[in-house]
């Protein structure tokens, strides 16, 4: 058996390099291992929304809608405009066919499945080879400190738009939760390629698997090469609110400002061309300049190949 890596992802970015390592090591029949932030789960209108998970397996499975970056595509809104018509809760867009996920997710939950036993569920019914595993099978709620309050996570990102200043992030329930099986065993795994941090938002995306007791430590006790591909480029972010935040939070709008917030668990960082300037500042740290957006499937395949090449030259 080749030695598995490990992708840990969260929301768009994440979701894309996922996506491109999944078809590099699937060609190469090396395993992949993909654990999905769930700190942006929620409990609406009776259904488990499970965002990261699912932009994951849309990706994955080439159901995703590339421009909206969420959700599915050819979706239909049906269900929206009868929930309008009860004055229903409508400021939190379900696609009818997304909706499918949620039922059979919610369904399964219910009958005592485990959120892991589930996410294996779906992506094998969409034909996903990789093993995809939340980050852990008990509840952990990213919480927003906020100048407007402090308000659950989904509140704060689709409700209010990311428009209040951020003071700081809780995850609530990290604390009494466990590593998934999936990520326990692949930390612990001796033979472990390398821990890829995708682009993904450091502190929505991230950090939630870091509140975990036992990841930050795994993550510093494993001999594979940790390594984190920055979400920002240029000093703004791909996409989503990383910018804002690092700004409101007082740290540096950069890629550097990435790096230094993962600070000790890197054994390498990735940043763009276009940062290229800013690759010295991190000395010692090993740095890979490249190009890292990732418009089409080339793109994905082109960076995944290159932060494998990377990793594999740091062991
Ligand atoms: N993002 C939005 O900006 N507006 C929405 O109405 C919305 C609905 C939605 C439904 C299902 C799903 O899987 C994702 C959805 N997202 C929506 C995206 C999601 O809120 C965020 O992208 C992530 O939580 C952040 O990574």
């Amino acid at each position: 058996m080749k030695a598995p890596v490990l992708a840990l992802a969260g929301g768009v970015g994440g979701a894309k390099l996922a996506a491109g390592l999944n078809q590099v090591l699937e060609e190469a029949q090396s395993p992949l291992n993909i654990v999905v932030n769930t700190g942006d789960d929620f409990e609406h209108l009776g259904l488990h929304i499970a965002p990261d998970l699912d932009s994951v397996m849309y990706a994955l499975s080439g159901l995703n809608d590339t421009e909206r970056g969420w959700g599915m595509r050819d979706e239909t809104w049906q269900c929206m405009s009868a929930l309008g018509r009860l004055h229903a809760e409508t400021w939190f867009s379900l696609g009818d066919q997304d909706l499918a996920t949620h039922l059979v997710r919610t369904q399964m939950l219910r009958d005592g499945a485990t959120l892991s036993d589930v996410t294996a569920h779906l992506f094998a019914q969409l034909g996903v080879h990789a093993s995809v595993a939340p980050m852990a099978d008990q509840p952990v709620r990213t919480i927003v400190d906020t100048d407007a309050g402090t308000l659950a996570f989904q509140h704060y990102f689709v409700r209010e738009q990311c428009a209040p200043e951020v003071r700081r992030f809780d995850y609530a329930g990290a604390a009494e939760a466990t590593p998934a099986t999936l990520l326990a065993r692949t930390l612990a795994d001796p033979t472990l390629r390398a821990v890829v941090i995708c682009p993904s938002n450091p502190f929505i995306s991230i950090d939630p698997m870091l509140a975990i007791p036992g990841v930050r430590d795994a993550l510093a006790a494993t001999t594979a090469p940790v390594v984190a591909v920055s979400p920002i480029v240029g000093g703004a972010a791909i996409k989503g609110p990383a910018a804002k935040m690092l700004k409101e939070l007082g740290l540096a709008v950069s890629a550097t400002g990435i790096a230094e917030h993962y600070g000790e668990l890197l054994d390498g960082f990735v940043m763009d061309a276009a940062d290229e300037s800013l690759a010295g500042a991190l000395t010692p740290l090993p740095t890979l300049v490249t190009q890292t957006m990732m418009h089409t499937s080339a793109d994905k395949r082109a960076l995944a190949d290159q932060v494998l090449a990377f990793c594999d030259g740091l062991t």
